[in-house]
């Protein structure tokens, strides 16, 4: 009895003077790519990070995870429901198994540019789309992204959508990207991130598709020969923070971390913007046979996609895809 009571009251006072440090909360933010500088997602976290810590004077410290070191995205964004993982930033590869909607923005071709992307994630349908996440357990701060996706592989340089003919294409776990390449043709294999590179050295798939950020990051020049500029849709991220620490914060912390997440994402694509620009000659450099689509070509791909399209507008509404479209 007598030691149990020691126990206990020894136990008590190190709580006690623990208190300041349990006022201190870890973000563990996970990501699929490598840290600040080298990617993207790393920028992104990196600046997400400066803002909330001297926002917050410390209270809330973050620790990375990055390079899948939290495994794949879908698991990622699972442990963010569970509070295991505060925050992440991903791709939408898995985020249409959460929130169905947001599969709108995979559509292929759908986006012009860069900037009409950023103006319509920014804007109110962007915006909309965010608040959804609420009802499955997410908090989403904001829209990132990665860029246009292009092809990569190992057979064939593809000019028009019969070049992806049987090609073993690894997609993310995303069904609009999956039906659009089986509408093209290919025989596409969808994969969660950390298994492709393996896969491609082994050879069980011929290829892949990711934007110039994600190609230059891994070195796939080191298992890929052909790089097809083809920027056949647009690569969103997001910004997730869990729940369990969302509901316990200020309103003032709320706040900072919302900053963070802003200037995050300014920072992700300030990386993108450069890579965009760099990317093809570095890729040249690092000897990949690098080809690109003219306006021509991807009209080929776009009109080779019709049914494709058809099943697209009835899931999402031909209203909402218009009104992206129409976004200025
Ligand atoms: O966020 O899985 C993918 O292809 C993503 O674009 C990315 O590389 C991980």
């Amino acid at each position: 009895m007598t030691v149990h009571r020691f126990t206990l009251v020894g136990a008590l006072a190190g709580a006690l003077f623990a208190t300041p440090l349990l006022a201190q909360t870890e973000i563990k933010i996970g990501y699929a790519l490598a840290p600040a500088p080298d990617s993207h997602y790393g920028v992104g976290a990196q600046r997400w990070q400066e803002v909330v810590e001297a926002g917050t004077e410390g209270r809330y410290v973050f620790r990375h995870f990055p390079s899948s070191g939290l495994g794949g995205e879908r698991e990622m964004v699972e442990g963010v429901q569970l509070g295991t993982v505060e925050a992440v930033i991903v791709s939408s590869g898995t985020l249409a198994n959460f929130v169905p909607d947001t599969g709108v923005f995979d559509i292929p071709f759908l986006f012009r540019d860069l900037g009409h992307a950023r103006r319509v994630l920014d804007g109110p349908i962007g915006q909309e789309m965010l608040a959804k996440f609420d009802d499955v357990g997410l908090k989403a701060l904001a829209w990132g992204e990665q860029g246009f996706r292009h092809i990569t592989n190992n057979r064939n340089q593809i000019g028009a959508p019969e070049d992806l003919a049987g090609l073993r294409l690894r997609t993310m776990e995303n069904p609009i990207h999956l039906t659009a390449f089986q509408t093209l043709g290919a025989a596409p294999t969808p994969m969660a991130w950390p298994e492709v590179i393996g896969a491609l050295q082994q050879g069980t798939i011929d290829g892949q598709e990711n934007p110039l950020s994600v190609i230059v990051s891994v070195n796939l020049n080191d298992v890929q020969r052909y790089l097809t500029i083809s920027g056949h849709v647009y690569s969103p991220a997001i910004l997730l923070v869990s729940p369990m620490v969302w509901d316990a914060m200020s309103e003032e912390d709320r706040e900072v971390f919302r900053q963070g997440a802003a200037e995050g994402v300014a920072a992700m694509r300030a990386f993108v913007d450069e890579v965009e620009a760099s990317g093809v000659a570095t890729l040249r450099e690092r000897g990949m046979d690098v080809a690109e689509l003219s306006a021509e070509d991807r009209a080929a791909f776009q009109e080779a996609l019709a049914p494709a399209y058809e099943q697209y507008f009835a899931t999402y509404g031909q209203d909402l895809i218009e009104a992206i479209i129409a976004t200025e």
